[in-house]
């Protein structure tokens, strides 16, 4: 892997360093895991340099943010607690603490309701000053709008702050997305002396167009930023993303793939590239992990055999977990391309006369009316199966016991004589009350809207249905994988860990961390050129396939030609024998070191020094 050249951008800038996102202390999508995994690297490089500034919303402050109290505050003396105590001072409502994460950073919360008294003169200043024009009743808007008020309020007084400071003169402002970057205009418009960087993890209208049409790579060099933002109903947030990042003296975004958009969509070259990493967490001997592999995968099973036993059984030692999950984008998450890949590995596998089947799990989020009603109760009922099997297992036990002390030959006994005629009968009860002969069902829930749904679609045209004779079966679980859900009862890291393949392979995705997350526990991972990740690893890591990462072709490449590919990559991955999975899930953990933030945190610092020179 290429990491930047130059060796003092390694250590992180004597500055102080304020970082605001709309996800601090706030799980919405993606930028909240950017956020939250890099702090324990940040918190290592900035020290007490270092602190985070988000919305306050007293619901998920509750679950994650520790408040300092006033006589901590007060004995407080670095210059972010004397910027809360400035800011207090003039009657704004700060709550200042520390976030409950890994590395325990220092957090500022400003509520944005707080505000909203202002917000008729926060919206004409925005018009008057910058061309924003707001609409009424957005209420997401007006959140925005009033947290950048509130958070262009504290940067000036940590500015004033550390004017007064001679260690730490310098402060740099790093902006995450439109949402906090309305703040950056006016800190320009005012000359706050301020440092300023924003970073957009993916634009706009680059999201909307993606999603709109199909041919989105061809048309965005023709796009009139101006049309399409009033077409599609999001002037005022492409307005502040724009005003965002011309006002930043750094802007910057999280991949080549986004760069083109920031380049056609708003109209300025970003100075960087800061991909994302995580905070890998390795064990100490390998086999640690192999053995998580093998314990999740037995939980995997049980949702297995109830889902499908009841119908008809197979070989679950021959059986390989595939899955994709996110968003529910068809189309931008390439649910579309897997789908077709799959209906022809089916097809092939049934060719080959090779044994084994393939289960492939859809995990999205749709809206549902409840679990399908059936799927729960043969759950339920396999519960009972193992229950009834538990209770003879002990009974045969002991008597076998008893028998085997008073034996006089050393023949065993026949083990069916020593069930009671109850256990007999509730054994056949059960099992019978529970098989069926209809298939298993493709979705677990019932949907909302059941008629107009695209995975369902491609699976009743291409009949892809569970079939018994098929080798490709199918999960649909619209709903994410929780310790919760009674279906799994598991982790979503630990769903992934028990699987054998994750498939990625999207065609829009400025980033993507889905891959990498299966990499970080050492689960091979299918991603595409068209997605951040996929094409950091293309040109950043060299014999990628060799460490479980492959790149489906999307970029210049037909439908067909990309769905032809991904079912050879999924066949070369099927016809694997378990050495080989075994050795292959080894060599993808032994590289996932290399995405931690200790790593990649430099591409960040490389930024600040830039901002720092630059204003
Ligand atoms: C891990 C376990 C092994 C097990 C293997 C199954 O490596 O440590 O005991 O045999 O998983 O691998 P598979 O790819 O077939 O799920
Ligand atoms: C964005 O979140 P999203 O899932 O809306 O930012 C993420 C973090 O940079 C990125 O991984 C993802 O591709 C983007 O889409």
């Amino acid at each position: 892997m290429q990491l930047p050249s130059s060796a003092p951008d390694l250590v992180a800038p004597n500055a102080l360093l304020v970082e605001v996102a709309w996800e601090v202390c706030n799980q919405v999508g993606g930028i909240y895991t950017v956020i939250r995994s890099k702090v324990p690297a940040t918190v290592q490089g900035w020290q007490e340099n270092y602190c985070l500034l988000g919305p306050y919303f007293a619901h998920q402050a509750q679950a994650e943010f520790e408040p300092m109290t006033d006589a901590e505050l007060a004995a407080d003396a670095d210059p972010f607690a004397r910027a809360v105590r400035r800011l207090r001072a003039e009657g704004v409502e700060v709550h200042y603490g520390v976030w409950l994460v890994t590395g325990r950073p220092r957090v500022v919360l400003l509520n944005p309701y707080h505000a909203y008294p202002q917000l008729g003169q926060i919206k004409a200043d925005l018009w008057r000053h910058h061309g924003i024009p707001t609409p009424d009743h957005d209420d997401l808007l007006h959140q925005v709008e009033a947290f950048g008020l509130q958070a262009k309020r504290f940067v000036q007084a940590l500015a004033a702050e550390a004017a007064e400071d001679a260690a730490q003169p310098k402060v740099l402002a790093h902006f995450h997305e439109w949402m906090t970057g309305v703040a950056i205009p006016d800190l320009r418009r005012e000359q706050v002396p301020v440092h300023i960087v924003f970073t957009t993890h993916a634009t706009l209208l680059g999201r909307y167009l993606a999603m709109n049409d199909p041919n989105f790579y061809d048309h965005l060099m023709q796009v009139s930023w101006e049309a399409e933002a009033v077409h599609f109903n999001i002037e005022t947030a492409v307005r502040i993303e724009r005003a965002a990042a011309h006002g930043s003296h750094v802007f910057t975004t999280v991949s080549e793939l986004t760069v083109r958009e920031c380049i056609y969509l708003l109209d300025r070259i970003p100075d960087a590239v800061l991909p994302n990493g995580l905070n890998i967490e390795r064990f100490v001997a390998l086999h640690e992990f192999q053995n998580l592999h093998q314990q999740y995968k037995a939980k995997i099973h049980e949702f297995v055999m109830a889902h499908f036993f009841q119908s008809y059984s197979f070989d679950l030692d021959k059986t390989l977990y595939l899955f994709t999950s996110g968003r529910y984008e068809y189309h931008n998450k390439g649910f579309d391309l897997t789908l077709e890949a799959l209906a022809r590995l089916n097809y092939r596998l049934q060719q080959s006369g090779l044994e084994g089947q393939v289960v492939m799990f859809f995990i999205t989020k749709r809206p549902f009316h409840s679990i399908n009603p059936q799927v729960l109760q043969s759950r339920a009922i396999l519960n009972e199966v193992r229950e009834t099997c538990e209770a003879i297992e002990r009974q045969v036990g002991e008597r076998l016991f008893y028998a085997a002390a008073g034996a006089t030959d050393y023949k065993l006994p026949e083990l069916g004589s020593m069930v009671d005629d109850y256990w007999k009968l509730r054994y056949r009860r059960t099992l019978q009350s529970w098989k069926t002969t209809s298939l298993p069902p493709v979705i677990t829930h019932n949907l909302v809207d059941d008629h107009n749904d695209d995975i369902l679609d491609f699976v009743r045209r291409a009949n892809l249905v569970n079939n018994q004779h098929d080798q490709v079966k199918i999960v649909y679980h619209p709903d994410f994988v929780s310790p919760t859900s009674p279906l799994f009862g598991m982790e979503y890291g630990q769903f992934v860990r028990g699987c054998h393949l994750g498939i990625f392979p999207s065609y829009y995705e400025p980033w993507g961390y889905t891959p990498l997350e299966c990499v970080a526990r050492g689960v091979p991972a299918i991603t595409s050129d068209l997605s951040g990740f996929g094409d950091y690893v293309m040109q950043n890591v060299p014999s990628h396939e060799d460490k479980g990462i492959f790149v489906v072709q999307r970029q210049e490449k037909s439908f067909d030609e990309s769905a032809e590919e991904l079912t050879n990559m999924l066949w070369d991955f099927v016809v694997q024998t378990r050495r080989e999975r075994i050795m292959q899930r080894n060599q993808v953990e032994s590289s996932s070191e290399m995405y931690d933030w200790k790593n990649l945190r430099v591409y960040y610092d490389r930024a600040y020094h830039l901002a720092l020179e630059r204003s």
